[in-house]
């Protein structure tokens, strides 16, 4: 066999090591973003390999002549343990995490990996077939899987990466390929809450577990995290795991106790003066930035904006408009103009791109008992490398604020 892998971002690099170690392989060669040349240029003379797909590139960008294969289904194809895949628009990396979490306090071996940043087959070789691989599932992921996980997680759906995929309904059919291969032994676990995730789930053949649900009635006494959506992201763990820990409510106790939330996630970064500021550049699509507004009930200045990936923000706009504690919106980033149109809030169009000078105007905004809070519902790309690096940014500056 041959390979070509296309994108050498982290899943390239570790599909890269993966082909090139793996038995009877006799060539790997490796395709990285080229303005100048298109994939197909590039692919030139080499159709006799297989491609193996980064999650970021789109299916149509590869050349219908050639065999596409990726690092996911390369996975579940060797994976010799039980995989529980988690997907939805927001939310799939805390439920991941928490599944990952209870699943240890129980005294089992869980393997978190995928979109969370840690590819899979670089994990591979580490998995036991007692163990568990809880694997956060991305659309891109999802796209072009030939297998479906043992037990599968869906939270919420609603539109995102417009800019990657052809249209909703792409989407949303990536997105159901979590359940599509599902058998009668397998499991979906869904938000009923969410009509477009029950629509996913019924069309599995797999049992069925509906959440918000109470199979541990006092749950949200034993959370850490704010919010309500963390009270659903914890429901969807508990079901997800629930037969496996035959009903252990002290082992969901012990990890939803000691699980203080992903960084970047609504994350207090500091209090100034009694201002409490928080990080949540994680919020890449509006649903994020609406479960972080509500999880707060204190004034806020909201920093939002950034860069357009072509999802409506009306109803974000609609949502903002209607909540009494927004104190004032700085709106930042290549989409600001758009996010003013219709803005009914106390808003800035920043005119600086100068991130500190951005901070700094909110904490001059803010009094006593107010929130700073950067979620921007948007991509990072324009003034940051990723959403890492701008919520790292952000900490940096805010801590040394004074
Ligand atoms: N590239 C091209 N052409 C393209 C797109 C990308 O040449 O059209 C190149 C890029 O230059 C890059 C390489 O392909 O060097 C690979 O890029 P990638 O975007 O596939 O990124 P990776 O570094 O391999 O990281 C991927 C996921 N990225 C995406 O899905 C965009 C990471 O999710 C994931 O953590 C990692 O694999 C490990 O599994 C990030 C993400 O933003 C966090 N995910 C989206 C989200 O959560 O909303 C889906």
């Amino acid at each position: 066999m041959k390979y070509v892998i296309l994108g050498y971002g982290i899943e390239g690099a570790a599909a890269e090591k993966y082909f090139r170690d793996l038995p009877g392989v006799e060539d790997v060669k490796v395709i990285e973003n080229d303005r100048e040349r298109s994939f197909a240029e590039q692919l030139k003379g080499l159709d006799d390999y297989t491609v193996v797909r980064s999650p970021g590139i789109a299916l149509d960008k590869v050349p219908k002549n050639f065999k596409v294969w990726s690092t996911t289904n390369e996975f579940f194809a060797k994976c010799p343990a039980t995989i529980i895949g988690v997907t939805g628009s927001k939310g799939k990396g805390t439920t991941a995490t928490m599944i990952a979490r209870i699943l240890e306090a129980k005294g089992l071996t869980a393997h978190l990996v995928g979109n969370i940043g840690q590819p899979a087959i670089a994990e591979l070789g580490k998995i036991k077939s007692a163990d568990y691989v809880v694997y956060e599932l991305s659309s891109f992921q999802l796209w072009d899987i030939a297998q479906s996980p043992h037990i599968a997680v869906l939270t919420v759906l609603e539109p995102d990466h417009l800019d990657v995929h052809a249209d909703f309904d792409d989407y949303e059919r990536a997105k159901a390929n979590i359940v599509k291969f599902q058998g009668p032994n397998d499991l979906v676990v869904y938000n009923k809450n969410d009509q477009l995730v029950t629509r996913i789930a019924q069309s599995s053949q797999g049992r069925k577990v509906a959440y918000p649900n109470q199979l541990v009635p006092n749950l949200r006494e034993f959370l850490q995290v704010l919010g309500e959506h963390n009270l659903r992201n914890a429901e969807a763990a508990v079901s997800a795991v629930w037969d496996i820990i035959g009903g252990d409510v002290a082992a969901v106790k012990k990890a939803l106790t000691n699980f203080k939330g992903l960084p970047h996630h609504i994350e207090l970064v500091r209090e100034l003066n009694g201002v409490h500021y928080y990080d949540d550049s994680f919020s890449s699509n509006p649903t994020a930035t609406k479960v972080a507004v509500e999880a707060l009930s204190d004034p806020i200045i909201l920093i939002l904006g950034g860069s357009d990936k072509g999802i409506d923000m009306a109803p974000l706009k609609n949502f903002l408009n209607g909540t009494k504690n927004i104190k004032k919106i700085l709106l930042i980033g290549q989409i600001k103009d758009q996010l003013a149109d219709g803005l009914q809030q106390d808003f800035e169009v920043m005119t600086t791109e100068d991130f500190r000078e951005i901070i700094e105007h909110a904490r001059d905004l803010a009094m006593s008992g107010d929130v700073v809070l950067l979620s921007p519902s948007t991509a990072s790309f324009g003034m940051f490398k990723n959403f890492y690096d701008r919520g790292e940014q952000f900490q940096r500056i805010v801590k040394e604020l004074k």
